[in-house]
């Protein structure tokens, strides 16, 4: 991610001159930020209110609990342009209020730290939720980080409480494939789980090394769901996919403290600030390192992350008062905690803890509006059918709920019918928006569906689309991108390759942005503007975000049987290769014989054929006088000029 992970060294500050001002939230907040927001009152509000007075208090309470998604990190003794603190009698007296009124909205309170100012004390308290044994919290934690940095090891410490040997004991809990054992190396999407209970304490019990995960969700008020993701290169459209895919609320940006910032941790961080995810890093392995490599590690990473690419503020977790202040501050995405943990003498492993005991959701996700959810996963299980696994991105699906399910590769949804619906395991009867579960369906197979497909209610009307546009900037390319380039795009759970049929710039390199419109080469798929896209071939990288969609016109043939061979004889009389932005998979002959991506000279130029769902050409019409392949080999790119003329 050269253009995002550039930093120069004049810019940055050594890591002692920016020593933080933590209790401050690090000097994050200006005036105008959110975070005073959670004082609307004075510091002695709390104290003895009238009834109007407690009741305000009492709804501002609710509101902040709801908006967060049912939980609140609450401040006694603060108030806006007052010296913090307060004398006992007003604590005691604030902290009696405070329990009567979360009393009253059935929260659990917890104190989480009590500090003596000038003023008196100050403390925060955890306001979380009680909810029934079938519901609870869930937040999505996506660990990434380069091969061997620790990532499996420490979600199996985590997870199952036992220490590691440093010899790979931990990891094997977390493997799914017999591959994987032996190798060591994560090569696909890993999930564990981590409960809280409402007092924030680990709920996880295993049994001889097995986790219950139904009794986790039972006892738990908050699960963390980890998505274990593969470090090594060789699977990073796994790992791409499992960011994008997977829905992470957070990432968990993990460094081999010996090892340092290599390989594919820049990859990873890049990735993550590209989708707006916000990062926390956890340096591992400190129990085997030097502390001048460690303090190394940390002076590097500090540097990346303040460089002009990451805009992020470290701060270095040591103590509870840190990981306070820090998942106070979290969500304001510019922040960024570090931890130095070990895995095998389980060193600061109980901060990492309370730090995600104390994370919370940061999509609010509307459960009014009709259900849209995103399948990543798809399994054929004994006795039960079709399962369909992934993230319920708005909305409610309940047992029972007929939903649309496609599009399939005419670019249609049919009728579907949720005949049972778990959540990490637990049968439940409901789903919100938020959540991930998974459904079994009936009557249809596995086949059918493939990851990227999506089942929404049927008050969406939802579309297919062949055709996209998005605003990109290209993070790095080794040339020039130009039309007719194909690379795999990764919207959401959606996974192809896609190719370039016209661009606001004639070519793009590292650093370009521009308004480009995309198509997919196999089958139509449902996006939505505003989706965060990422867009990569080897070592060629884009980000941007969708701005318009082409819905799919009509459902004509566009990939049938009938189709598909009367091309393949007509391609046959003519002894011509397939064209590259064809909506089809070319045959195994073609597929052979096919040149490379980039070749386009001319024989590849004149294959252009018409292959929109209507069989109009998806290229600009040719003006009078010329022939459709010319006008294929040189597209206007007006229209997309106009469009971005218009928006600046
Ligand atoms: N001494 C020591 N060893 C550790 C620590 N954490 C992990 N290890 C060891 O490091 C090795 C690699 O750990 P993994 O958990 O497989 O690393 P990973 O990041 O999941 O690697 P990939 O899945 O291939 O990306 C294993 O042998 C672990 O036992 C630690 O804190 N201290
Ligand atoms: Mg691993």
């Amino acid at each position: 991610m050269a253009a995002l992970m550039e930093y120069s060294e004049t810019e940055v500050k050594s890591p002692e001159s920016e020593n933080l001002d933590i209790e401050n939230g690090g000097g994050l907040f200006g005036p105008d930020d959110d975070f005073d927001e959670c004082r609307p009152f004075g510091k002695l509000a709390l104290v003895s209110p009238s009834s109007e007075e407690y009741e305000l208090l009492l709804e501002t309470i609710k509101l902040r609990v709801e908006d967060a998604q049912g939980e609140t990190i609450y401040e006694i003794g603060i108030g806006e342009g007052e010296p913090p603190g307060l004398q006992d009698e007003d604590y005691q007296a604030s902290v009696a209020t405070l329990r009567s009124i979360t009393e009253a909205l059935g929260l659990e309170c917890v104190t989480l730290r009590e500090r003596t100012v000038e003023g008196g004390t100050v403390a925060e308290f955890l306001l979380r939720q009680k909810l029934e044994s079938q519901d609870f919290m869930e937040i999505r934690v996506a660990v990434v980080g380069n091969v061997d940095a620790g990532k499996s090891t420490l979600l199996g410490v985590l997870t199952h409480g036992e220490l590691d040997n440093g010899r790979g004991f931990a990891r094997q809990k977390l493997f799914r494939h017999k591959h994987e054992m032996e190798s060591g190396r994560t090569s696909s999407v890993g999930n564990d789980i981590l409960g809280f209970d409402s007092c924030g304490n680990v709920v996880n019990k295993p049994d001889h090394g097995h986790l219950d995960w139904i009794k986790i969700c039972e006892d738990a008020a908050k699960v963390i769901t980890f998505i274990d993701l593969a470090g090594h290169e060789r699977y990073l459209k796994t790992t791409v996919f499992g960011m994008t895919g997977h829905a992470p609320d957070f990432a968990m940006l993990m460094i081999g403290a010996n090892a340092g910032v290599i390989g594919m941790t820049k990859e990873h961080l890049g990735l993550a600030l590209a989708l707006n995810v916000p990062v926390f890093v956890v340096v591992t392995k400190v129990d085997m390192c030097p502390p001048n490599v460690l303090q190394e590690t940390l002076k590097l990473l500090t540097r990346i992350l303040k460089s002009p690419g990451c805009r992020k503020i470290p701060v270095i977790v040591q103590n509870k008062d840190d990981v306070i202040c820090s998942a106070t501050n979290f969500t304001t995405e510019r922040m960024c905690p570090v931890f130095q943990v070990s895995n095998v003498t389980g060193e600061n492993l109980e901060l990492l803890k309370m730090f995600l005991n104390l994370l919370s959701t940061r999509v609010k996700c509307d459960i009014s509006k009709p259900a849209e959810f995103q399948i990543d996963d798809t399994f054929s299980v004994p006795g039960v059918g079709t399962v369909v696994s992934g993230t319920l991105l708005q909305g409610f699906i309940k047992l029972n709920d007929t939903l649309l399910l496609g599009p399939d590769a005419l670019g249609q949804f049919q009728p579907i019918v949720i005949k049972s619906i778990h959540r990490k395991r637990m049968p439940v009867k409901e789903v919100r928006g938020g959540q991930t579960a998974s459904f079994a369906l009936k009557k249809i197979k596995r086949s059918s569906i493939r990851k990227g497909m999506v089942m929404v209610s049927p008050r969406l009307e939802p579309k297919a689309c062949w055709e996209f546009e998005g605003e990109i900037l290209v993070l790095h390319h080794p040339t020039t991108i130009s039309v007719r380039y194909q690379a795999m795009v990764h919207v959401g759970s959606v996974r192809q390759t896609a190719t370039i049929i016209q661009m606001t710039s004639q070519h793009l390199r590292t650093g370009d942005k521009a308004l480009v419109r995309f198509r997919f080469i196999k089958n139509p798929e449902y996006l939505k503007p505003g989706m965060r896209l990422v867009f990569r071939e080897g070592r060629t990288k884009a980000v941007g975000t969708i701005t318009n969609l082409f819905p799919h016109v009509s459902a004509v043939a566009q990939n049938t049987r009938q189709q598909r061979a009367a091309k393949k004889a007509q391609q046959e009389s003519k002894h011509q290769l397939n064209p590259q932005n064809e909506p089809q998979k070319p045959s195994k002959r073609n597929r052979r014989s096919r040149r490379p991506y980039n070749d386009y000279s001319e024989g590849g130029k004149e294959n252009v054929q018409s292959s929109t769902p209507n069989g109009a050409s998806p290229l600009p019409t040719a003006a009078p006088g010329t022939s459709s392949t010319a006008a294929a080999q040189t597209p206007s790119i007006a229209p997309l000029a106009a469009a971005a003329a218009a928006k600046s």
